[in-house]
């Protein structure tokens, strides 16, 4: 290849995503063990100007200075906390993402977590087939889901679909954001501490990274309190894992509903056996058409910037 007009590969993709990129650009794969990759590098590095990227897979500071002629950096998905965003702006390097089109699914996700969570779904299908039913009679009782106090952690594009879908169970939302968001009739929480002290549920829906990293921790959580539940559909580092998971195995927060962890696929041992959790596989936008519409518009990006140095969806 010719220098500088190579395509990386940064760790697995989606499907679509990455037969195209073998098939129509000849894409190079970044080898996924550690100890290949400089070999790799001194191999290729030169040669590379577009990374793609999903997921936890990104390009760290580390990566980036080792890819001199790299000008950009397309994502499936809308979070890229694994890039370290200010290094590349830095460096002058673009940086696109896929937001809008997974924006449903995810908020979908968030009020399938809530409803299990507050109803005990999962924990009760699970009781059904323990055949405790026969065996026990009735299911205990939840708590009701409809008509409660909502906080949303980060009221932007997904945040503010999810408190539009519990407007329609009547809930009460409150939301805490960097600043307040114009022209919004929900109400502002000055802080996360303030936000969870006001709440029964507490939904994360803020970016990663470095600036959200660990805002949820144990003085959120003990305002959250032990009647309180916790959502997140964001990112684990939000979280203070190991402080939620204490609350939780200790009955000072009453209940969660998670789809993304600290150290995926890694769930925490103690959150198995804990009936008043539930735990999904970071599924958010996992639906078949979500997924294709990800895939396309990653790929208008990368084509897009190939074409003329221009992004269709560049981060904000
Ligand atoms: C991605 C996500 O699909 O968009 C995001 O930020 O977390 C998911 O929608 C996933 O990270 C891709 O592997």
């Amino acid at each position: 290849s010719t220098r500088g007009e190579s395509i990386l590969q940064i760790g697995p993709v989606n499907p679509t995503v990455q037969s195209t990129l073998a098939s129509e650009f000849g894409a190079l794969r970044l080898p996924d063990d550690e100890a290949e990759r400089g070999a790799f590098l001194d191999r290729h590095a030169d040669g590379i100007s577009v990374a793609v990227c999903s997921g936890r897979f990104g390009v760290d500071a580390g990566l980036m200075r080792r890819l001199p002629r790299l000008r950009a950096i397309v994502n499936f998905g809308v979070g890229y906390d694994a890039t370290d965003v200010a290094q590349a702006a830095e460096r002058g390097i673009a940086v696109s993402n896929t937001p809008d089109v997974l924006t449903d699914c995810v908020a979908d996700t968030a009020l399938a977590l809530y409803l299990d969570v507050l109803r005990r779904v999962s924990a009760a299908d699970r009781f059904v087939r323990r055949g405790d039913w026969e065996r026990t009679g009735n299911f205990p009782l939840a708590v009701r889901a409809s008509g409660r106090k909502v906080g949303i952690l980060g009221l932007g594009r997904i945040g503010a679909a999810i408190a539009h879908r519990l407007e329609a169970f009547g809930c009460e939302i409150h939301y805490h954001s960097r600043r307040p968001v114009e022209g919004s009739s929900y109400t502002y929480a000055g802080s996360a501490d303030e936000l969870a002290a006001a709440v029964d549920v507490l939904v994360v829906a803020t970016a990663g990274g470095p600036e959200s990293a660990g805002l949820v921790d144990a003085d959120v959580l003990a305002a959250l309190g032990p009647s309180g539940y916790l959502i997140n559909i964001a990112r684990g580092s939000v979280v203070d894992q190991d402080a939620l998971v204490s609350a939780l195995a200790q009955g000072r927060v009453a209940g969660a509903g998670l789809d993304v962890f600290a150290d995926e696929p890694r769930v925490p041992a103690e959150l198995m056996d804990l009936d008043n959790v539930v735990l999904l596989p970071h599924l958010g936008s996992g639906t078949d058409e979500t997924r294709q519409d990800m895939a396309e518009l990653t790929l208008e990006n990368l084509r897009s910037y190939l074409r003329d140095g221009s992004l269709v969806t560049p981060i904000g």
